[in-house]
């Protein structure tokens, strides 16, 4: 009879798995750390990374697909980054996955249609700043708006308009000043 040989995690899954326990337990708070997956919310977690290198590890570590089901149940998951051309969407869409999946130029208008990745458990969309109906549909479909504005600029007549219409999507919303560095 053949014997099976009990399989040894790689390298990099080890590294993966210690990113991951690392963060999960820094994340934790002493205090209230809850019994089961289930109760993590995000009350219970402190200390967030803040280098994107691990929270990307992090997201990387999981099977998220799995991880979903028994503690996102029920959660929408997808972000839209919104916001005047040339504001610097699809650089902080870039910057948040760790590739250079959407093109970015200096010239307004770069993205002419949604892009979409996967960030662990999220949904990222990328929208275009010039192209208004598409903009919004990347928002229909979004449970989470981040809206941009180029803090060199301050802001606009533009930035109210779309900021009016954010609104009344009535969805939880991040207002982020760009380019201020
Ligand atoms: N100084 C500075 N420049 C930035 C920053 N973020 C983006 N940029 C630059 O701003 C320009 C436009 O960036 P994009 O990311 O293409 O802007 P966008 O909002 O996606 O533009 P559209 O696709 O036209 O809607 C590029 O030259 C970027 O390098 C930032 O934080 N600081
Ligand atoms: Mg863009």
């Amino acid at each position: 009879m053949a014997s099976r040989k009990e399989e040894k995690p790689t390298s990099d899954e080890q590294s993966k798995q210690k990113i991951f326990t690392s963060a999960l337990k820094s994340m934790l708070r002493r205090t209230s750390r809850p019994k089961n997956l289930r109760d993590l919310g995000i009350k219970t977690l402190r200390n967030l990374p803040t280098n994107i290198t691990i929270v990307r590890g992090f997201m990387k570590a999981i099977n998220w697909r799995e991880a979903q089901g028994e503690v996102l149940q029920g959660l929408n998951n997808t972000v839209a980054i919104v916001g005047q051309p040339n504001s610097g969407k699809s650089t902080l869409f870039n910057q948040i996955i760790g590739k250079q999946i959407s093109p970015v130029s200096p010239e307004a208008g770069t993205t002419k249609s949604l892009i979409r990745s996967d960030f662990g458990p999220f949904t990222l969309i990328d929208t275009p700043g010039h192209l208004p109906d598409v903009m919004e549909s990347g928002m229909d479909q979004a449970s989470v708006i981040v809206f941009l504005i180029d803090g060199t600029k301050g802001f606009q007549n533009k930035d109210r308009e779309l900021y009016e219409g954010i609104k009344k999507l009535n969805k939880p919303t991040i207002v982020v000043i760009n380019k201020v560095g």
